[in-house]
């Protein structure tokens, strides 16, 4: 094959992020990890994604794609490699349905996770915890439909809505913590805990969120809550 440039601009922390580098890896495609400071975006951020301004981009020979999950699709797309390394299922109705449940994560997992760590009222953040375990729920009902007896969404592999779902674990003690609840025990769920940590054990979710240790999530967010605090005083 002709030489790929293949780039990646991100934060080590991002959820989003840590989506394409589990992608990337998973299909075995080398990349240049570019980190970026989001308090101060590159030149190459802002021509590559002007109209969101976000991270992360995955930059292939020159031409940008943004938005995590539009992302991981392409990647899985633009390389094909063995059917064994495929993201999105083969049948229509399958990809319709993963595609459902990654967007399903999009729109409900991250803001109330956001709810969380942000809410200085407890009440507000009793809901948020709420909200954020009812979503992991209807996950967990999802789970057996979709898996079809395997480990993963994907079945036997991984496939999108595991992509999708596993790069927020580095956050779980976050939310553990800021929220002071147990995520898993406040939960009715019967299978996802043993997703996840069979999910973390894949190879290419572990290398793929290698940077992204729940520890220093923690300590980064204190810092920033421990600022904002500080700065409304
Ligand atoms: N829907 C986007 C979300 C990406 C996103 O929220 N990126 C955040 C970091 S996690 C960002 O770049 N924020 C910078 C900003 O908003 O200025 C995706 O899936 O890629
Ligand atoms: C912002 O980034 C540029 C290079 O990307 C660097 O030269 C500059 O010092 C940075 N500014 C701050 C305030 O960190
Ligand atoms: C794909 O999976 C099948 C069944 O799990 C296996 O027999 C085959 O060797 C795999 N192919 C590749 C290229 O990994």
């Amino acid at each position: 094959m002709a030489h790929e440039e293949v780039k990646v601009l991100s934060t080590w922390l991002s959820m989003f992020g840590l989506r394409v580098l589990i992608a990337l890896k998973h299909k075995g495609v080398q990349y240049e990890y570019k980190e970026e400071d989001l308090q101060n975006k590159s030149e190459l951020l802002l021509q590559s994604n002007p109209v969101h301004k976000k991270i992360p981009v995955l930059i292939h020979n020159g031409k940008p794609v943004c938005e995590s999950l539009i992302i991981v699709q392409y990647i899985d797309e633009a390389w094909p490699s063995s059917e064994n390394t495929s993201i999105l299922p083969k049948d229509p109705y399958d990809r319709a349905n993963a595609r459902f449940w990654a967007d399903y994560i999009d729109k409900k997992l991250y803001d109330a996770g956001s709810r969380i760590l942000r809410s200085a009222v407890a009440e507000e953040r009793e809901q948020a915890k709420k909200d954020f375990v009812e979503v992991l729920e209807t996950l967990d009902g999802a789970f057996l439909t979709f898996s079809k007896g395997g480990l993963y969404f994907g079945g036997d592999d991984i496939g999108l809505v595991d992509v999708a779902l596993a790069s927020f674990l580095c956050w779980f003690k976050c939310y553990e913590t800021f929220g002071d609840f147990k995520i898993w025990e406040s939960s009715k769920c019967s299978r996802l805990p043993k997703w996840a940590e069979d999910v973390l054990q894949h190879a290419s979710v572990k290398e793929g969120m290698a940077i992204a240790h729940p520890d220093k999530i923690v300590e980064l967010v204190q810092f920033y809550k421990k600022k904002l605090e500080a700065g409304s005083k």
